[in-house]
């Protein structure tokens, strides 16, 4: 339910994306769920399930059990279902259609936004993505299908059908660096925006929640789209707190009226 004061907000975000000449979108968990993928921190959400002090590069590297659970949660229905793109992608990508949009900075691991269309090179996926495997012994790299395919119903832990070494997939634990051209391209056009939309995060993750610090500090304006409250939206110029579909998908809808001029 939309209240006056969310469309009002919504005409104000719609205004700034219409006047700004370089929008970033910085996205996380919250912008896939309607897509029925969990969040981490919301109720029910995934660390209500899973331990995150379990998810940490030290432990995946150094014990066998634990390693065995990454790779449960990892392949558990719940992050690897078949999603597809919701109305909340679907407006990203129009905004990137329109020529309206710089980059997509992600958290996510889920490829919904290349999904929904948004341009591969212009999305910046901070804690890497599930489609691939690669071993750490070998090198070798692998799709994840080709993985789920060989591993069949097995619980066992997937190891390197060439050498039998530690698989990873190629997305980032607690303690991993983040990669580093990435992780650079993605500050340069967070510093040298003027509108950073955040859209489903919660703000609390770094490095990577430092993007709409720096966009702010440049000088950018700061929208935040977000169910929950952040520590971040005292110093946001618009604060919605409602679900990223239906307010994206408004928003798309005003600024298409106002580039075609009749608003
Ligand atoms: P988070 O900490 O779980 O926060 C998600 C935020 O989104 C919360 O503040 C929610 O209130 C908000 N939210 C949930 N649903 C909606 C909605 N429909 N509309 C608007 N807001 C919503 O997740 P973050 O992304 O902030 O934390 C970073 C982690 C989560 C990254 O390391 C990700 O890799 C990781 N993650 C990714 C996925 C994915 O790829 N889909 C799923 C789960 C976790």
């Amino acid at each position: 339910m939309i209240t006056q004061d969310t469309k009002e907000k919504i005409s104000r975000v719609a205004n700034m994306i219409a006047e700004a000449k370089h929008i970033v979108v910085f996205t996380g968990a919250g912008v896939s769920t309607e897509s029925g993928i969990p969040d981490f921190r919301s109720p029910g959400g995934l660390w209500t399930k899973f331990d995150p002090e379990d998810f940490t590069i030290d432990k995946f590297l150094t014990s066998p059990e634990t390693r065995q659970k990454q790779w449960r949660f990892l392949l558990s229905g719940d992050l690897l279902k078949d999603a597809g793109p919701n109305a909340a992608h679907e407006a990203i990508a129009e905004l990137e259609e329109l020529g309206r949009l710089d980059c997509v900075i992600t958290q996510n691991i889920d490829y919904l936004h290349q999904k929904a269309g948004n341009d591969p090179d212009r999305v910046y996926e901070l804690h890497g993505n599930m489609k691939w495997i690669h071993c750490l012994d070998c090198g070798n790299r692998s799709p994840l299908e080709e993985i789920l395919k060989e591993r069949g119903a097995s619980e066992e832990t997937p190891v390197c059908g060439r050498c039998g070494g530690i698989l990873k997939p190629d997305v980032i634990f607690f303690g991993e660096a983040l990669p580093e051209e990435i992780l650079r391209e993605a500050t340069w056009h967070a510093n040298h925006c003027d509108l950073l939309i955040v859209v489903g995060s919660s703000l609390v993750v770094y490095p990577a929640a430092y993007m709409p610090l720096y966009a702010k500090q440049s000088g950018a304006k700061l929208v935040i789209v977000n169910l929950t409250p952040t520590q971040s939206d005292r110093i946001a110029d618009v604060v919605i707190h409602a679900s990223a579909g239906e307010v994206m998908g408004r928003i798309m809808a005003e600024v298409k009226q106002r580039l075609s001029g009749c608003v």
